[in-house]
C-alpha cells in the first residue's frame, strides 16, 4: 500500500480556494488545533490567537469544562425542535435570565439572528404597546454599524462591500451618526420610532469607542421618548470589555440585549435575546423561532460557558490586562511612526496604522506578526484589532506585547 502523502497548509488553502465560495480573504495560516490562548497550524507551529474567532472564544480554545458539557449532553439528547419541551431549556432559561438580570430570553443560534429577533420584537412592541400605526414603525441605527450579513442586517449598513449588489433593502430604518446625542434627540421626535439599536463599541468599524457619556445619555433619551434601547453586545458582551456586558460600564440595563459569539465559548453557534416581559410577551406562539434555537446541546454548552466566565473572573482579567495592553501600545505609539493610536476597552482593542485605508501596510504587519507567532487581522485597511482570549495571564500578555513591539519596530527592515 502506498503511504498517503501528508497534507500541507498549502494543500488545505488550495482546497478552500477551489471548492469554497470566495466570500472571505483569509490570512495565509491553516489552523489545526487550539487550546486556551494558543492555536497551532497544520505544520505544528504555535501562535497566540489575537482574534479569538471575533471574540467568540473569550473562554479560550477548547475549554475543558465547556467541552465536557458538550460531550455529556451529546450522549443524551441534541435536538428536539421547539415542537416539544426538553429538560435542559427551562433550566438554561432560568440560569441565563438570572445571570443577566432579565425576565425572559429568546434563544437563537447566530448573532445576526439575535439582531433580527430584536428588530422583530421591537416592531411588535412598537405596535402593541406603544401604539404606532400599522407598518409605520421605525428603528434608528448609527453609521458604521455592523450586525451581520442577512438582508435585514445589511439594510442598515453604510458599508458598500456589505450592500452593493444586494438591493433592494428592507425599509423602516433610519441612520444617524454614531456618538452624536443631538442627532438622536432630533430623530426621537418622530413618534413612529420604536427602537434605537447600537453596539456599545463598534467592532467591525474598527473598535470605535464613543464618548464616555454617550451610551447613558442615549439610553436616558430613549426612556424619555418611550423608545426601546437595543444593545448589540454580540461582540462586546460576556466579559470582553472588562464587565459582563459593556453597558455595565455605564450603569444602565438595555431594554433589549443581544448576545452571541462567546455565549458558547466558540463551541458552536448560540445566541440569545433578553428582555422584560412587557417586550418579550408581545411575540406569540408561531410568530418567531428556529429549528435549532434553544436546542439541548446549545443550552448545556451556554450554561457551562457562562459559568466559566464567572468562575475564572474573566471580566476582571480583561479589565486588568486591557489596561496593561493599552499602556504598552501607547508606549509604542510614542516610539514608532507606524502606529498612530491605540483604543479600546478591556481586551477589545485596536491600533491605527499610519497609512491610508487602501494601503497594505496593516496587512503586511499582520503577516509579520504571524511569522513571529501572533495572529491578528486588519479591518478597514489600516486598523489592526487585538482581541485575545480572556484566559490570558499577565506574563503571556507581556510576551505578546513584546512580539507586537518587535514586529512594528522592525517593520520595513
Ligand atoms: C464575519 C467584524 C467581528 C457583530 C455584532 C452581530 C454580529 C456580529 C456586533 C453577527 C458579527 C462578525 C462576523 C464576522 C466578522 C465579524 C466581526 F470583523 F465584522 F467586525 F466580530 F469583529 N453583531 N461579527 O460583530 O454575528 O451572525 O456572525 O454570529 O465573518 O462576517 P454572526
Amino acid at each position: 500500500m502506498v503511504a498517503e502523502k501528508k497534507m500541507t497548509s498549502a494543500d488545505y488553502m488550495a482546497l478552500e480556494d477551489k471548492y469554497g465560495a470566495h466570500n472571505y480573504h483569509p490570512l495565509a495560516v491553516v489552523l489545526a488545533r487550539g487550546e486556551g490562548v494558543h492555536v497551532w497550524d497544520a505544520e505544528g507551529k504555535k501562535y497566540y490567537d489575537f482574534l479569538s474567532a471575533y471574540s467568540a472564544v473569550n473562554q479560550g480554545h477548547c475549554h475543558p469544562r465547556i467541552l465536557k458539557a458538550l460531550h455529556e449532553q451529546s450522549q443524551n439528547l441534541t435536538l428536539t425542535s421547539r415542537a416539544f419541551y426538553n429538560n435542559i431549556l427551562g433550566p438554561y432559561e432560568k440560569f441565563i435570565t438570572a445571570y443577566f438580570g432579565y425576565d425572559k430570553v429568546l434563544p437563537m443560534n447566530t448573532g445576526v439572528e439575535g439582531g433580527e429577533t430584536a428588530v422583530k420584537l421591537c416592531r411588535k412592541w412598537g405596535y402593541e404597546v406603544k401604539g404606532i400605526p400599522v407598518n409605520e414603525a421605525k428603528i434608528i441605527f448609527v453609521t458604521g454599524n455592523f450586525w451581520g450579513r442577512t438582508l435585514a442586517a445589511i439594510s442598515s449598513s453604510c458599508d458598500a462591500s456589505s450592500t452593493k449588489g444586494f438591493g433592494p433593502y428592507m425599509p423602516g430604518y433610519e441612520l444617524i451618526p454614531y456618538n452624536d446625542i443631538p442627532a438622536l434627540e432630533e430623530a426621537l421626535k418622530d413618534p413612529t420610532v420604536a427602537g434605537f439599536m447600537v453596539e456599545p463599541i463598534q467592532g467591525e468599524a474598527g473598535v470605535v469607542v464613543p464618548e464616555d457619556n454617550y451610551l447613558k445619555d442615549a439610553y436616558d433619551l430613549c426612556r424619555k421618548n418611550n423608545v426601546l434601547f437595543i444593545a448589540d453586545e454580540v461582540q462586546t458582551g460576556i466579559a470582553r470589555t472588562g464587565k459582563l456586558i459593556c453597558c455595565d460600564h455605564h450603569g444602565f440595563k438595555p431594554d433589549i440585549l443581544i448576545l452571541g459569539k462567546a455565549l458558547s465559548g466558540g463551541v458552536f453557534p448560540v445566541s440569545a435575546v433578553l428582555a422584560r416581559d412587557e417586550i418579550m410577551l408581545t411575540i406569540k406562539p408561531g410568530e418567531h423561532g428556529s429549528t435549532f434555537g434553544g436546542n439541548p446541546l446549545a443550552c448545556a454548552v451556554a450554561m457551562a460557558a457562562l459559568k466559566v466566565v464567572e468562575d475564572e473572573n474573566l471580566a476582571e482579567n480583561a479589565e486588568k490586562l486591557g489596561q496593561i495592553f493599552r499602556k504598552r501600545m501607547q508606549n509604542l505609539v510614542e516610539k514608532s511612526d507606524l502606529v498612530n493610536l491605540v483604543r479600546g476597552k478591556g481586551l477589545l482593542n485596536a491600533i491605527v496604522i499610519n497609512d491610508d485605508e487602501t494601503s497594505d501596510t496593516a496587512w503586511n504587519i499582520c503577516l509579520k506578526l504571524r511569522d513571529n507567532g501572533l495572529l491578528a487581522k486588519p479591518t478597514h485597511g489600516n486598523i489592526i484589532r487585538f482581541a485575545p482570549p480572556l484566559v490570558m495571564t499577565e506574563e503571556q500578555l507581556h510576551e505578546c506585547c513584546d512580539i507586537i513591539e518587535k514586529t512594528i519596530l522592525g517593520f520595513g527592515d
